[in-house]
């Protein structure tokens, strides 16, 4: 069915904003306006993004009353942002860490309960066909019962000692950086393909570098920096290594890395069962892997006994590669439609990123105490 395209708001112009401003158009929204990290940025995004309107403060946001308003600058002010536009009845995105505390996100969770908006936070790996195709098969028991859940999410763009961002900032990016920025992802979606509950947890977390140069250029974007800038102290995780207890009484281990050489965005989850195994891979999305009692097989998108949550978001042929930016649009589409009243599945909300921020607090309880932490639950 055709809709009137819903009004869509970008607060943030880093590369992030971008991806949002880009799946909101694949999406069917319209963007129409677009604030930066100041009128001079605002204006320049507006213009590069074709959008009528140039915030100059986040009021200018609200008093536009967009449909949605998508929330994409740095960690500390998410809780800010998306509390003012929730309080004043818009629906909102709002990027991860929701908050920089369980505490600030549970507000949030309770302030969308009240004023009955949709507020979503983009898990989007989770509209991926094939991760929905092994919940799928999970759902219907093909793993059996599931024992173990492990994996990783590496990257690389810290392993420079240069490196630095507002991410690096604990300011402006929160108490945890890995973890808080892809780790959060892969309990997401550990959580989401095994339908297993991590309870507990033991974390070790490494900072490589004591201090990096501090980080210059628009606080909503750029990652500049150089050699003679002023230092920063680093106060954030590099790397964590987390082992969960989970609720069936199995476990979950999990590598999270910033500083591993030529890991891009090496996001891996397998899932081992009593009667099978499966791994999705995501920079390899139009496969997965398969154990089985016979040996292993892998499973191109489009093939086999299609699950319709997998056909669902087939929107190309097998053979023609989809990927991150298709699953980006997916998840708003999927936003805009419960904005319309729909209620999809599998949609992620503030709850879940209610439970990332618990999962995020007790990482870094137990990496400060060397001790079993256990996760919160409501
Ligand atoms: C990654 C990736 C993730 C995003 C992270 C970023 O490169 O794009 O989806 O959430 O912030 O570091």
């Amino acid at each position: 069915m055709e809709h009137t395209p819903l009004r869509v708001a970008i607060v943030g112009t880093g590369m992030i904003g971008a991806v949002h401003r880009r799946a909101a158009r694949d999406a069917g929204a319209d963007v129409v306006g677009v604030l930066g990290s100041s009128p001079s940025r605002s204006a320049d995004f507006a213009e590069r993004w074709g959008t009528a309107s140039a915030y100059g403060s986040f009021e200018q946001v609200l008093a536009d009353r967009p449909d949605v308003v998508q929330i994409c600058t740095p960690n500390g002010s998410h809780h800010d942002y998306a509390l003012r536009a929730i309080r004043a009845g818009l629906n909102v995105v709002c990027e991860k860490p929701l908050a920089i505390t369980a505490s600030e996100a549970l507000e949030l969770v309770e302030a969308v309960e009240a004023a009955g908006v949709v507020a979503t936070i983009p898990f989007a790996y989770r509209y991926h066909p094939l991760v929905r195709e092994l919940r799928a098969r999970r759902i219907a028991g093909e793993f059996g019962d599931i024992h173990l859940v492990h994996g990783s999410y590496l990257q690389d763009w810290l392993l420079d000692p240069l490196a630095s961002s507002w991410r690096v900032d604990a300011a402006l990016g929160g108490p945890s950086r890995a973890f808080a920025d892809v780790g959060s992802h892969w309990c997401d979606l550990a959580e989401f393909i095994s339908g297993e509950r991590f309870t507990a947890v033991s974390a070790v977390t490494t900072i490589a570098y004591p201090t990096r140069p501090a980080p210059s250029g628009p606080s909503f974007g750029g990652a500049g920096s150089s050699a003679d800038a002023p230092r920063l102290e680093v106060t954030t995780e590099d790397t964590a290594t987390a082992t969960f207890r989970t609720a069936s009484g199995g476990v979950g281990n999990t590598v999270i890395s910033q500083v591993s050489a030529g890991r891009k965005n090496r996001l891996w989850v397998e899932v081992d069962g009593s009667r099978g195994s499966a791994v999705f891979d995501q920079e390899a999305p139009e496969t997965v892997w398969l154990g089985h009692d016979r040996g292993s097989t892998i499973l191109n998108r489009g093939e086999g006994d299609v699950s319709s949550d997998q056909a669902r978001l087939n929107l190309v042929p097998a053979g023609h590669p989809m990927g991150y930016r298709d699953a980006f649009s997916a998840f708003l589409a999927d936003t805009y439609a419960a904005v319309r009243g729909e209620a999809p599945d599998g949609l992620p909300t503030f709850a879940d990123g209610l439970r990332a921020a618990r999962i995020i607090d007790a990482v870094l309880e137990s990496a400060s105490s060397s001790s079993w932490v256990d996760i919160q639950e409501d």
